[in-house]
């Protein structure tokens, strides 16, 4: 008999509705649920891939340690006795700060999220690392410095906008970030078909620009000068208009006062982009019944990543595009997630405390992970002895990887929440396995605030896991109780002593959904989580309404369009330009910047045999005459070297790349031989992150920045032939 179940496929955050067929608890089939409130049908070549990961041989079922460098399986209370112990172990011999948690981006994706939380209340420790630091952290401070509290994101209304300006994303591959909006590439379409019009400033003309009106070729780092350019012939012209906004807004004299030393004249150099395309842009935008201006994470994980999405930010408000219909709107989530973050850690902030070794600021409460190998490498109070991952594979995905992974080498104690043997796991002592993504039941509460539509959505479990299987939720808790020794008593802030005593992540979902905006406690029409779970295909609560002046958390609910930070950070634009030049005289004379394909998920899914056919995806996308200029012809190996290291992976060449460019993605490199994915290690390639600099930052944040690292490329010796044909070189 064929039972089905509907819920979403959370590997990321387009969050799609999957129609998941089962017999025998073995899945049979995965495919779109058209009555999905959201995505209507649409879903990517992953969501069939979660079959892969629940029959995956290579997945870890059961909690393993490490015997003599190897992994053994053993009991959950065995493991997780050892675990906490451990890591308490640790805080009592080096101090409470001894031991670092890192969450990774799965994390996000279910209710473990909610128990990390409170476990690292209870760890206590400074040293608290996430991916945000490698991804979105820029637009957190400018959503901070400009509208109170980080988590009050802009979500581009593309549902009913008439004028898409993508800077930085690729969301017809990543399907959409800080934007919740499954099948982007046909939302896009539908904006031209309506009339309307799409540009897309990328270095590469990608799968997003080839169904856009328009790409814009910008150089790697020059979105700031564009930006500022364009807001140059807005003022200049006259086409300010505030729109919802006035009467809201300080800082738009200072925001004009900058704008006036950016002509396009002087911005198109530093841009890559000439001055008339700029002008243009600006007054298309401008003129457009509705714009949105939407920059992702090419322009985050840059130099200049908190700046750039101020500037986005302040293109939207003065065009009176934000928080209206078309333009920059904000969710009124079913959980009123701003909220929820402040009865658990308080008012909004960063910069209380500073990294041990990099000096650099701490925001809500983490610090920024491309500052961890140092802190686990420099000895001195506050050292990092211990770690807990869970989520993540930091080795692979944050800068200068390959010294972060000869760090964790030294750690005394290392815990990880992961269903495999990763380049990062492989360290741990003890390995706690989560059931899989079928295998839970979990209300997603994050990613309704950054959607597209106003919704709500349940997932119950579609397969049975191992009879002893724990989720992240119950392992994390399990942790949380034996490193809190009663965890009630432990914890002094009522609304985590409430979470703790909660027993299930569904009674969160719960009581969040009351409190929340469609909760109205005793109204019979009122959000509970029993509606939610009677609704299959979810509950659609309407589109995009104004809502920003319900989240503000500014001083007199005001719209800070010129903060202090931001202004002297952009008054540091005409030096890093030198810099950059300075680095390409240097010999580093190409830009260094990533690249998705809709076939992989950050460094994992590596190990579905279905998303791993066909062509090599880890290789250098090259312009011809680029190589041409070095001697290099396709497929050939190459050696891509920045200042800190170098890597081998084969050249592709492309006339979408930007001459000057180099685009090579990230989440490979899975070359160690006691790694437990075999069919990734089959086709291992190189990690960029070995060549990404963890002392390129956003200076504001501590963001990665991943993309404009200076770099060269040439022939791994032997170079090619006198004939051009490229020499069969091993990748390393
Ligand atoms: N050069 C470069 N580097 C980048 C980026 C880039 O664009 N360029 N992008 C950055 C960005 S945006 C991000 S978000 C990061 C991601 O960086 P990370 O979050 O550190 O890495 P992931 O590859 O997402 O690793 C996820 C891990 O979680 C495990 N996992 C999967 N599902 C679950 C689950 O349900 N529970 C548990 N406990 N574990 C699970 C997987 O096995 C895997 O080991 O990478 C960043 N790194
Ligand atoms: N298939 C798939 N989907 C994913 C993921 C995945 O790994 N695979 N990862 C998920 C995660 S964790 C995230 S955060 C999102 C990210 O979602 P997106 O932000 O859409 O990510 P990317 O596809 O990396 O797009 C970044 C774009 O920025 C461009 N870029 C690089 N440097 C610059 C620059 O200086 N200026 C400008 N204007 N553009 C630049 C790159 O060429 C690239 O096209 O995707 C999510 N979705
Ligand atoms: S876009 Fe693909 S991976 Fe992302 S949620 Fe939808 S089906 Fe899953
Ligand atoms: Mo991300």
């Amino acid at each position: 008999m064929t039972d089905t179940v509907y819920r979403q496929c959370t590997l990321c955050e387009a969050h799609c509705g999957i129609k998941v067929e089962v017999e025998d608890e073995r899945v049979v089939r995965i495919s779109g649920d058209p009555d999905d409130v959201l995505s209507r049908g649409y879903i990517c070549p992953k969501a069939a891939a979660l079959t892969d990961v629940q029959s995956d041989p290579d997945r870890l079922r059961h909690p393993v340690k490490k015997v003599n460098g190897r992994f053994v399986e053993i009991g959950w209370h065995e493991a997780l006795d050892l675990a906490a112990d451990g890591l308490r172990r640790v805080q009592e011999r080096h101090g409470t700060d001894a031991v670092a948690t890192y969450l990774g981006n799965p994390g996000a994706h279910s209710s473990g999220l909610f128990a990390a939380a409170f476990l690292r209340k209870l760890l206590g420790s400074k040293n608290n690392y996430s991916a945000t630091s490698t991804d979105q952290l820029p637009q957190f401070m400018s959503s901070f410095e400009m509208f109170g509290h980080f988590f009050v994101l802009p979500v581009p209304d593309i549902e009913r906008t008439q004028h898409m300006l993508v800077i930085g994303a690729n969301p017809a591959v990543s399907n959409g970030s800080l934007m919740t909006a499954p099948g982007v590439r046909e939302r896009i379409k539908a904006i031209r078909a309506r009339g309307g019009k799409v540009v897309v400033i990328d270095p590469r003309r990608t799968e997003t620009a080839k169904h856009a009106s328009e790409h814009v070729a910008v150089s790697p780092g020059g979105d700031p000068y564009l930006l500022l350019g364009m807001l140059n012939v807005i003022f200049a012209e006259d086409r300010v208009r505030l729109g919802r906004l006035a009467g809201r807004c300080d800082g738009l004299g200072e925001l004009r006062a900058i704008a006036a030393q950016w002509s396009p004249d002087r911005a198109a150099p530093h841009a890559g982009v000439d001055a008339a395309t700029i002008a243009r842009l600006a007054r298309d935008f401008a003129a457009a019944p509705s714009a949105v201006a939407y920059g992702r994470v090419g322009v985050c994980q840059q130099q200049t990543g908190s700046i750039t999405h101020w500037l986005i930010n302040a293109l939207n408000a003065v065009t009176g595009n934000m928080d209206s219909a078309g333009g920059a709107m904000f969710p009124r989530s079913a959980v009123d997630v701003v909220t929820l973050i402040e009865r658990v850690y308080g008012k909004a902030h960063w910069g209380r405390f500073h990294q041990r070794v990099s000096g650099l600021p701490e925001f809500a409460d983490e610090l920024p992970v491309a500052g961890l190998a140092d802190e686990i490498l420099t000895p001195g109070e506050g050292q990092v002895r211990g770690m807990l991952v869970f989520a993540g594979n930091p080795v692979l995905s944050t800068p200068g990887g390959a010294r972060l992974d000869a760090a964790m080498e030294q750690l005394d104690w290392c815990v990880a929440v992961d269903m495999y043997v990763t380049e990062t796991t492989r360290h741990a002592d003890v390995i706690l396995p989560p059931l899989a993504q079928l295998e839970r039941s979990d209300v997603d509460l994050v990613f309704p605030a950054l959607s597209v539509r106003n919704q709500i959505r349940y997932n119950p479990a579609a397969v049975a896991g191992p009879s002893d299987g724990k989720t992240d939720w119950e392992i994390l808790m399990a942790l949380a109780a034996r490193i809190g020794r009663g965890v009630k008593g432990a914890v002094t802030n009522p609304a985590l002593r409430l979470l703790g005593g909660l027993s299930t992540p569904e009674r969160v979902a719960d009581l969040a959904l009351r409190i929340g905006p469609y909760g109205r406690l005793r109204s019979r029409r009122a959000l509970d989580i029993g509606k939610v779970k009677r609704a299959p295909h979810g509950i659609d609560l309407g589109a995009l309404e104004p809502n920003l002046v319900n989240l503000l958390r500014t001083k007199g609910k005001r719209v800070q369009l010129a903060p202090a930070v931001m202004l002297a950070e952009a008054a540091r634009l005409e030096s890093l330009a030198a810099d950059r030049e300075a680095a390409r005289r240097n010999g580093f004379d190409l830009a260094l910047i990533g690249r998705r394909s809709l076939r992989s998920n950050n460094s994992w899914m590596h190990n579905s045999p279905r998303l791993m056919k066909g062509a090599d995806r880890c290789t250098a996308l090259l312009h011809p005459d680029d190589a041409a200029r070095r001697g290099l012809s396709d497929g050939q190996s190459v050696r891509v070297a920045s200042a800190t290291g170098a890597i081998e992976v084969p050249i592709e060449l492309s006339d979408e790349m930007r001459p000057g460019v180099v685009s090579v993605p990230h989440g490979f490199g899975h070359k160690h031989a006691d790694v437990g994915w075999r069919v990734a290690a089959s086709h291992a390639g190189a990690s960029v992150n070995d060549i990404t600099d963890p002392s390129i930052v956003d200076r504001l944040t501590g963001n990665a920045a991943f993309n404009d690292v200076p770099v060269r490329v040439d022939a791994v010796a032997p170079a090619t032939g006198a004939d051009g044909v490229a020499l069969d070189v091993a990748t390393a």
